[in-house]
């Protein structure tokens, strides 16, 4: 039997996440969402390309819970998105309730599975999801480290005119403005960016890479990013599913790790069958560290916002 994967909201990142497992075919999906028929649609559409992707993963699209019953992998991607002039932490209120209320229904209908949160304000949505849920750490983390790190090697990759797969970049700390790029650990096949590349240039980089998000809100107009996130949402479950182990930037609960005491946090994590197995630690130098502590607060202020 294929593993399970349930994605709740089937909107943009949401459908297309379904799209990437569906067509790898590692598993089946159930993609849910509140509005009637549209995730049935979706489903359907998506079941009927199956004979073309090669693929004998099942989809099916629905409103009820039950559906999702004994997944392995539950994505969360319900909520509103960012509309041109929103920050991220303008959905808080909004998209606390949606979560809040799909983690009750998950705990009772897939107790057993790993939740990767992908609603965004991201970094408090995952606080928010493990405290709910009650689930062990391990099995909680959310999407945003990949994302932004995949959009700082696309704009080296176009800086160095070199393929975007040669490039591994490093990108600490929440999901938000005040995330951390390292470019000292950001290479083209080994090389580090800040031996081959101006620190104006760079500095021009990891500045569009921390305004990533909002460019594309502002030309879309209409709602935020989708394929580059979906991506990012299918390597997690693929690491998951598949136990590669893969070392992936995760937003994983800090215990003491870099200095940070309970708090959800993008750093470097091996993810495999057991959710968030390792959180690995880098040494910082003191200008990281200031940049990390800022974007830790930025995200224990929403926190507290909250009251969780
Ligand atoms: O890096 C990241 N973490 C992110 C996060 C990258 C991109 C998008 N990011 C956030 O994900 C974004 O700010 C939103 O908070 C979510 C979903 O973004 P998406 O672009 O997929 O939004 P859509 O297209 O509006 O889809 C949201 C769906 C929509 O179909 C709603 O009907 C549904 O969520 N929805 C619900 N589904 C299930 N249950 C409930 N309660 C619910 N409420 C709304």
């Amino acid at each position: 039997m294929k593993k399970k994967v349930s994605i709740i909201g089937a909107g943009n990142v949401g459908a297309t996440t379904a799209q990437l497992v569906v067509q790898s075919g590692i598993a089946d999906v159930v993609l849910f969402d509140v509005v009637e028929g549209m995730p049935q649609g979706k489903a359907l559409d998506m079941a009927e390309a199956c004979p073309l992707w090669n693929s004998s993963s099942k989809i099916k699209g629905t409103n009820s819970y039950s559906d999702t019953a004994d997944s392995d992998v539950v994505v969360i991607t319900a909520g509103l998105a960012r509309k041109p002039g929103m920050s991220r932490s303008d959905l808080l209120h909004a998209n606390a309730e949606i979560v809040k209320g799909i983690c009750h229904q998950i705990i009772e209908t897939s107790p057993h599975s790993i939740l990767i949160v992908v609603t965004n304000p991201m970094d408090v949505m995952a606080q928010l999801a493990w405290k709910t849920s009650a689930f062990s750490s391990r099995r909680v983390m959310g999407m945003g480290g990949i994302l932004d790190a995949a959009r700082l090697s696309a704009f080296a990759a176009w800086e160095l005119n070199v393929s975007p797969e040669d490039i591994e970049s490093f990108v600490l700390g929440g999901h938000g403005d005040d995330m951390v790029p390292l470019s000292r650990f950001t290479t083209v096949k080994g090389i580090p960016i800040t031996e081959i590349l101006p620190r104006k240039k760079i500095n021009s980089l990891i500045e569009r890479t921390r305004k990533g998000g909002a460019e594309i809100v502002s030309l879309l107009k209409t709602g935020s990013a989708y394929y580059a996130p979906a991506a990012s949402t299918f390597q997690m479950v693929k690491s998951i599913l598949l136990d590669e182990k893969r070392m992936l930037p995760c937003a994983a609960y800090l215990n003491g790790e870099y200095g940070v005491k309970d708090l959800y946090m993008g750093v470097p994590v091996i993810l495999g069958k057991e959710g968030v197995e390792k959180i690995v630690e880098v040494k910082l130098t003191k200008e990281e560290k200031a940049q990390f502590r800022k974007s830790c607060e930025s995200v224990r202020r929403l926190i507290k916002n909250l009251g969780i």
